[in-house]
């Protein structure tokens, strides 16, 4: 077992890895930039490193600052959390060639998914569904015309290099193909360096489901819960639950199954997660993401397992310590991702100083965050305040455990989407279990945060004027119950 790792990401995530390290004895030592001086992280850990300027591209994403701050404090291991280095192949390769283990996959691995269309191919060679297309790349309108036509519109091009949507053109129709064709190619161009594209046959309003799999050195490998990932805006996941309501025994004996195969596939080690879409009964394996994810709490609510330790054990060596069959789906988690962005300014990012913060509590509440009183949040890094976790002995009982937590929940100083999370929660549909990727656009769910925004609001001034305090003392007052309008109001005149 390492004595040392480091952790090489910031905030809640660097936090979480911490608290594995913590509980297995293991010392920690955080890599923090220039804004990051005050984060609490960099406190938490039994030493930190200075690695740089706040941009990333000068600290957390420097290669040879991260390697050298492990070698000068006799880190034995590297944890690279999400985002950042961790899919990073040479990253990876690098830590190798230093005698320093990366938790994680092997560089291969990490390889095997980068391209679009190798991880299609290797797929489909492997048995795994993947979504009616072509599995090479196209640039020749000619040819791309053909392709088209003999999958069938709608079809929608992406880039191979890519990833979280960024280049993917939808076409409809034959006249819309050329445009679509030149514009996913220089957005894939000037993204990715590399302007490959292929097609697939479009799926319209499919499910986001994803699997979680483990897998040791010696081949083991198993399915340990999966996640529904539907809530999303412009690809960035809002709210995750596991298990997805559409899920049965028998559906996730076959998708656990393929995902495993997957990852035996690429000779995969570690946790990684092997994403779908879903459609009317039948699924496509859609990409697979070599690190921790940032929704991985509530696959340990339903599960038990510590899937940070978990890797942590893995990357020392030793045998996964689950067999496929001690997995159990216990009762039903929710995650909402409480970020500081306004969401009824288009998600406008929303960073600055924290002046009132409290968290809710109780039963089967869990919040991972690296925020307190008084803390910045920096422009630099994404907007993320904190996971808030709710969990049930049903989804009825998760949802309800999340509202009453979003209730308790006090963020003052800076906007955030509290009050998106309680408009998605009181949907009909949402209640029902029935949604799909085009929700919150087929849902007008942003009309509906208006709402909630006036209701908290309104509920705030009433409690003011019970109080009896004078005109002066209710914005304040509304603020410190976190309502919406006030956190304006008190931004401005506090
Ligand atoms: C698709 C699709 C429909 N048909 N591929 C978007 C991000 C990338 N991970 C894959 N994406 C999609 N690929 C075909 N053939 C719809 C999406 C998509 C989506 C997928 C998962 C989660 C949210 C999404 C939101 C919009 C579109």
């Amino acid at each position: 077992m390492f004595n040392k790792i480091l952790i090489a990401n910031r905030g809640e995530i660097a936090i979480r890895i911490m608290r594995a390290c913590r509980e297995l004895g293991i010392s920690t030592v955080a890599v923090y930039s220039e804004a990051d001086k005050n984060a609490l992280f960099a406190k938490y850990a039994d030493e930190a490193v200075f690695i740089g300027p706040s941009p990333s591209s000068q600290s957390y994403l420097r290669i040879e600052n991260i390697i050298k701050a492990a070698e000068e404090t006799g880190a034995e291991a590297i944890h690279p959390g999400y985002g950042f280095l961790s899919e990073n192949t040479h990253f990876a390769s690098a830590c190798r060639e230093s005698g320093i283990v990366f938790i994680g996959p092997p560089p291969n691995a990490i390889d095997a998914m980068g391209s679009k269309i190798t991880a299609r191919q290797t797929m489909k060679a492997a048995g795994v569904p993947i979504v009616p297309g072509i599995e090479e790349g196209v640039s020749d309108p000619g040819d791309a015309e053909k392709m088209a036509e003999s999958i069938g519109y709608p079809i929608i091009l992406k880039p191979a290099a890519g990833g979280g949507g960024i280049g993917m053109k939808i076409v409809m129709s034959q006249e819309e193909l050329l445009p679509a064709l030149t514009s996913s190619q220089s957005v894939a161009r000037s993204a990715f360096g590399d302007d490959t594209i292929y097609i697939e046959k479009y799926l319209t309003e499919p499910r986001h489901i994803e699997f979680q799999i483990l897998a040791d050195n010696r081949g083991k490998t198993i399915y340990v819960s999966d996640r529904e990932c539907s809530i999303q805006r412009r690809h960035q996941k809002l709210i995750e639950e596991s298990p997805s309501p559409v899920m049965t025994p028998d559906l996730r004996e076959r998708m656990g199954s393929i995902a495993v195969k997957a990852a035996r596939a690429i000779g995969y080690v570690s946790a990684g997660t092997v994403e779908f879409m879903y459609s009317r009964g039948d699924f496509y394996f859609l990409e697979m993401n070599t690190r921790l994810q940032v929704e991985h709490p509530i696959t340990e609510m339903v599960t038990g397992v510590d899937l940070a330790k978990e890797q942590i054990l893995i990357a020392s060596g030793e045998d996964l310590g689950y067999s496929q069959e001690e997995m159990e789906i216990r009762g039903w988690a929710i995650e909402c991702r409480i970020n500081a962005e306004d969401p009824l300014n288009d998600f406008a990012p929303s960073p600055g100083k924290i002046k009132r913060y409290r968290s809710p509590g109780g039963p089967g509440i869990r919040v991972d965050s690296g925020v307190y009183t008084g803390y910045v949040i920096p422009p630099y890094y994404d907007s993320l305040i904190s996971k808030l976790v709710a969990h049930g002995k049903d989804r009825r009982e998760a949802i309800a455990r999340m509202e009453r937590a979003l209730y308790e929940y006090i963020i003052v100083g800076v906007k955030t989407n509290v009050i998106f999370h309680k408009a998605v929660l009181r949907n009909a549909r949402f209640r029902r279990g029935d949604i799909n990727t085009q929700f919150i656009k087929e849902e007008n769910i942003i009309e509906a945060v208006k709402d909630v925004a006036v209701e908290d609001d309104e509920k705030g001034k009433s409690l003011a004027s019970a109080l009896g305090a004078d005109s002066r003392k209710i914005a304040a007052i509304s603020a410190a119950v976190g309502s919406y309008l006030s956190q304006q109001k008190a931004g401005e005149k506090t």
